[in-house]
């Protein structure tokens, strides 16, 4: 079998992502069932189990020569990036989905031999897909995204994760204080999403590889800058603290956390 184009890969992700999304909408309309992982702010649902059990089905289907990492443990133990890594998040903001029932997004990403080749970030209940990757651009539905402007830190506003200003690290409040202002959305693909759209000038969470797999493809696409919070690169198989922002801002933050 001929290897499928990059745009065949990206139509055949788009109709998981739709079947993936009939399957929550189906499953909010019966309790649902929620266990704690590491503690009572570390959530996962029967939806997240049998969302990512389907996601993980198609792609093997798909491309069974395929590594899949998956958050909730249906994938392979992945350890090294060669060949086709698919990244696999089947619900991103399990908190949300549990108290709002909104504000919470699936992630895919695809990596080839470690390079980022195709993201998508849908948010499911705005029904908004943002896909794309480097050689396609980046899509919000079928709008292409421009490049957001390269904003200051004290032009713009700053999403920082929860524990990173209750516990005060990294001298955040003083990043807070240069901004234009805080928020916090609670899902990784929700803030990268506003990244995309140049809503938000910087996001900053200690973040998993399925938190940050598809959103660094995307966002560094539009030319925004995705590394660990000291600026240097990060691991697509490791943890850690993220750092997503515009050059500019970026360039205003590292000395203020350094
Ligand atoms: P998740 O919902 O897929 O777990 C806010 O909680 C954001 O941080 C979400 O995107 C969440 O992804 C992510 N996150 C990463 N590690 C987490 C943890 N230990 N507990 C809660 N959320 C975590
Ligand atoms: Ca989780
Ligand atoms: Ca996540
Ligand atoms: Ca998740």
């Amino acid at each position: 079998m001929t290897e499928p184009t990059l745009a065949e890969v990206d139509q055949t992700v788009k109709t998981w992502l739709k079947a993936s999304r009939a399957l929550v909408l189906q499953r909010m309309t019966t309790p649902l069932n929620v266990d704690e992982k590491t503690g009572r702010k570390d959530l996962v649902t029967n939806v997240d189990k049998e969302n990512e059990r389907l996601l993980v089905s198609k792609i093997r289907a798909f491309s069974p020569d395929s590594q899949v990492l998956g958050e909730e443990g249906f994938g392979d133990s992945v350890t090294d990036t060669t060949g086709w890594v698919w990244v696999v998040d089947p619900i991103d903001g399990t908190m949300n989905f549990v108290k709002q029932r909104d504000h919470f997004a699936m992630m895919i990403a695809l990596y080839i031999d470690g390079r980022g080749v195709l993201g998508y970030i849908y948010d499911v209940m705005a029904n908004v897909l943002y896909s794309g990757g480097p050689s396609l651009g980046v899509f919000k539905n079928d709008q292409p995204l421009t490049k957001p402007a390269n904003l200051a830190l004290r032009d713009g506003l700053v999403a920082i994760s929860g524990p990173l200003i209750t516990e005060q690290q990294m001298n955040m409040p003083e990043v807070v204080r240069q901004s234009a202002g805080l928020r916090a959305y609670g899902s990784a693909g929700i803030e990268f999403s506003h990244m995309l759209t140049g809503e938000l000038i910087t996001y900053v969470s200690y973040l998993k590889p399925w938190d940050f797999g598809a959103g660094k493809i995307l966002a560094e696409t539009l030319g925004l800058r995705v590394t660990r919070v000291d600026g240097t690169p990060l691991s697509m198989l490791s943890s850690d603290f993220v750092m997503v922002a515009t050059e500019k801002a970026q360039q205003d933050i590292l000395p203020i956390i350094g």
